[in-house]
């Protein structure tokens, strides 16, 4: 019963997710056409909406407004495809099949590729900076620096620079880790942080048990990525399976083993559900997303 109320508020926040995202985006129709269609091809129907799913969970930890939250959420959303969109190119992980359909680049060029994760990263800027009902001018800034950390050298584009030069070397767990927490993990977090800033303020210990919990979640969720490339198909994942050993990547399966990659991950997720446990119900969603992280087929 319990589990079918998650399906039903994740089914409904990945539509409404959707929804804004329609909204949101620059019509196709509109000049420079092509480059719009392609920010829309790359963006809509498609996706597990994590992310998003999460900003929203930590929103109702907070009991935030649902549009605040929603406008976060998509900013968050395309920062995310933009990075899958650059880093599909040949010039990075080269790779032809994202979200079940050719990539950016094959689908369109690498010059609109290029283009599409530079506008929907702007976009998801000007989206943070445009006025929120009922959020003051200094909580908005402390999100859009949340979300540049989170993006920039010292997050994910840092993490992607350590992944490309790691190619062909097995790294030890902290370096890994380390890696991970850059790349995959600092843009999740971010979305958890996102969401708790549009509602009622923390206090210090809740903001630390939140941000515990989204660090230990976002690592999770690579760990089980890690696992996921080497069990499931290229027709679940809707992308190309077993591209880390293909291209001598270092990942939790090839430093630890399968069976204790699984563990690892088990371990992460009880870390941080207990760092939950004092919010209680209000943490409810935010403790179904961490199951659905670790349990994910895709
Ligand atoms: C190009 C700056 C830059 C960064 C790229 C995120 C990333 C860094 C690369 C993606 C490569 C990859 C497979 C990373 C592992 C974890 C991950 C982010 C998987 C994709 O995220 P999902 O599973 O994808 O949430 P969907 O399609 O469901 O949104």
């Amino acid at each position: 019963m319990a589990n079918d109320n998650f399906v039903q508020w994740m089914t409904a926040t990945q539509q409404n997710t959707e929804c804004l995202l329609e909204q949101l985006l620059p019509d196709s129709g509109r000049a420079p056409q092509q480059l719009h269609e392609a920010m829309r091809y790359s963006t809509l129907q498609g996706g597990k909406r994590v992310r998003p799913l999460l900003a929203f969970a930590a929103g109702e930890l907070v009991g935030a407004s649902a549009a605040n939250v929603g406008r976060i959420a998509c900013a968050v959303e395309m920062i995310h495809v933009y990075s899958l969109v650059h880093d599909d190119m040949p010039c990075m992980d080269d790779d032809v099949l994202r979200r079940g359909k050719p990539t950016c680049h094959v689908a369109y060029d690498d010059a609109t590729a290029l283009l599409v994760g530079d506008a929907l990263q702007t976009l998801a800027f000007e989206l943070l900076a445009t006025p929120l009902p009922g959020i003051d001018a200094a909580r908005q800034l402390t999100m859009v620096r949340t979300l540049a950390t989170a993006s920039g050298h010292a997050g994910m584009a840092g993490g992607q620079a350590i992944d490309l030069a790691s190619v062909g070397l097995q790294l030890d767990q902290p370096a890994l880790e380390f890696m991970h927490c850059m790349k995959t993990g600092a843009l999740i977090r971010a979305a958890v942080l996102l969401g708790a800033l549009c509602g009622r303020t923390l206090s210090d210990d809740e903001n630390t048990r939140l941000d515990h919990f989204a660090k230990r979640i976002g690592l999770a969720f690579q760990v089980v990525d890690d696992v996921l490339d080497v069990e499931a198909d290229t027709a679940t994942l809707g992308k190309t399976a077993g591209k880390d050993q293909a291209n001598d990547k270092p990942t939790y399966v090839s430093l630890m083993g399968l069976s204790e990659a699984k563990d690892f991950a088990r371990t992460l997720y009880d870390d941080a559900m207990a760092a939950l446990a004092p919010f209680g119900e209000q943490a409810t969603r935010l403790k179904q997303l961490a199951d659905y992280i670790i349990a994910r087929s895709f």
